[in-house]
């Protein structure tokens, strides 16, 4: 299978990390290209960031997407997901999506502990848009900044943990989930530390996205997710037109 791993930062460091994560799990026959978009923020840590994120994940996947059995978008705010889906017929993962599916199966429960408190809104805001109100029992900002995640963030894994068993006692939930893309390679240090499971959204988004191609599933085109609209894009934005 060949999957397509967009960062949708622009951090090159946090997308080997990513794709080192990716690589780990992924099938021996599996191969993963990772890019990240060419202009956009280094790191995505609010809506303003997230708005532009969006258009550099869209111009990847225009740039990459041919060929890709599937694609994955390896930032918890899950920016251009909808669009890609339109972009591409190849199955779309967001990782936090992926990682709210696996965790939903894992416990009746989860606990998501995230960077900067202000992205806990669109980490709710994306609960809300894919319907786990009901499994989500709380959102935890630690003011971690993403970049502080680039080197894999083997100096964040305390003050993570931290977080995490809080969460667990205040929310009574069952499993945790890492908010950022950059925490990947915490994954297997704090499951082990918190004796609980422990989602990155990367490696769960990776092993659905074989899933579904080996079952030959693809994106639906009708309705919404059909391709865009031919039309003319003006300015900076032109050869992303249809
Ligand atoms: C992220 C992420 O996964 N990548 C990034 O730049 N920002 N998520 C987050 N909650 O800060």
């Amino acid at each position: 299978m060949n999957l397509l791993l967009i960062n949708p930062n622009t951090s090159e460091a946090m997308t080997a990390g990513i794709a080192a994560a990716a690589r780990a799990v992924a099938a021996a026959g599996s191969t993963v290209h990772a890019t990240q978009p060419t202009f956009g923020p280094r790191s995505i840590e609010g809506h303003y960031d997230e708005a532009i994120a969006a258009a550099g994940v869209v111009e990847q996947v225009r740039l990459h997407g041919d060929g890709a059995d599937a694609v994955v978008i390896a930032c918890f705010g899950d920016p251009g997901l909808d669009a890609a889906r339109e972009a591409t017929s190849a199955p779309v993962l967001g990782i936090a999506e992926a990682a709210f599916h696996a965790a939903s199966f894992l416990a009746t429960g989860f606990s998501v502990v995230t960077t900067m408190t202000r992205t806990c809104v669109i980490a709710e805001h994306l609960v809300h848009r894919y319907g786990f109100e009901r499994r989500c029992r709380g959102i935890h900002g630690t003011d971690i900044p993403v970049l502080a995640l680039e080197d894999g963030g083997a100096g964040c894994v305390d003050q993570i943990e931290a977080a995490a068993r809080e969460a667990l006692a205040r929310d009574r939930s069952g499993a945790i989930v890492l908010g950022c893309a950059g925490m990947a390679a915490l994954c297997a240090t704090l499951s082990m530390r918190l004796g609980v499971p422990v989602i990155d959204g990367v490696a769960a988004a990776v092993k659905f996205a074989e899933g579904l191609a080996a079952l030959g599933l693809r994106t639906s085109a009708h309705g919404d997710y059909a391709r865009p609209l031919p039309k003319v894009y003006e300015g900076w934005a032109a050869p992303l037109g249809w």
